[in-house]
């Protein structure tokens, strides 16, 4: 059977229509076609507080994309929150760390998107900016104004990475679609993708096969990019090779 690559949901309150007022669980059709297209089975897995859901998650899925949205709060890595931070949802930042902590518990592969390359720092005692403005006053354009599936910025990749490996290059281009960055990386993870502001575009747990975050959003062009495809078969490989027994 084909491999379970469950999906970390957003959740956003309806302001227009008919259910205006309710809140929505969502998650961007790019991220269920690149799991199809990998070959993986995509599940949506809507937000919850309830510890006894999520590690039934764990108990269905194979491997977990930590997918795009809100800031994450800095409360989350004992900061308090500066004027541009943009909105934020707790309850999605408590999920996504327990998501974390138990995907790590079982040793499933990860994948990190945007927020998700964020949280899963976070989430294993990272720091972020909530603002690139934050880092320096010399900082490049992150926050994209074109078709998502083009390159907005380039990233230097490290050797020995599964991104260098994957993309055979020591620059890529990127979309990009965030204004925080992480500021001090979470033990255990080495940087493997860097802008050349010195935004950490790129990381990888270097005692796991496959726990890694991107800061673009690889979904977006991997109808396109042959390269941003093969990481979601990466994930989905990684997925199939797991033999870790819990
Ligand atoms: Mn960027």
């Amino acid at each position: 059977m084909k491999k379970i690559i469950g999906i970390s949901a957003g959740q956003y309150l309806m302001k227009d229509g008919v259910f205006s007022g309710f809140d929505r669980t969502y998650v961007n059709q790019d991220y269920v076609r690149s799991i199809i297209d990998a070959g993986g089975i995509p599940l949506i897995l809507p937000l919850t507080d309830d510890i006894d859901i999520i590690r039934g998650y764990m108990d269905i899925i194979d491997g977990l994309v930590l997918s795009g949205g809100h800031d994450v709060s800095p409360l989350m890595y004992n900061e308090q929150p500066k004027p541009k931070l943009g909105p934020i949802l707790v309850s999605r930042d408590l999920f996504d760390i327990q998501m974390v902590e138990e995907a790590m518990e079982r040793h499933l592969p990860i994948l990190g998107i945007c927020r998700g390359h964020q949280i899963l720092n976070v989430a294993l005692g990272g720091t972020l900016y909530q603002d690139l403005s934050y880092k320096s006053d010399d900082i490049l354009k992150h926050n994209q104004e074109q078709d998502p599936r083009t390159v907005s910025h380039e990233v230097k990749l490290t050797s020995n990475s599964i991104l260098f490996d994957l993309f055979k290059a020591h620059r890529i281009g990127v979309n990009s679609y965030h204004h925080l960055a992480i500021k001090d990386l979470a033990d255990g993870f080495k940087i493997t993708a860097v802008s050349d502001d010195g935004v950490i575009e790129g990381i990888e747990h270097v005692d796991r096969d496959f726990v890694l975050g991107v800061q673009w959003h690889p979904e977006m062009m991997s109808s396109v990019d042959k390269e941003m495809a093969m990481l979601f078969k990466a994930l989905v490989e990684a997925a199939e090779e797991n033999s870790y027994e819990s």
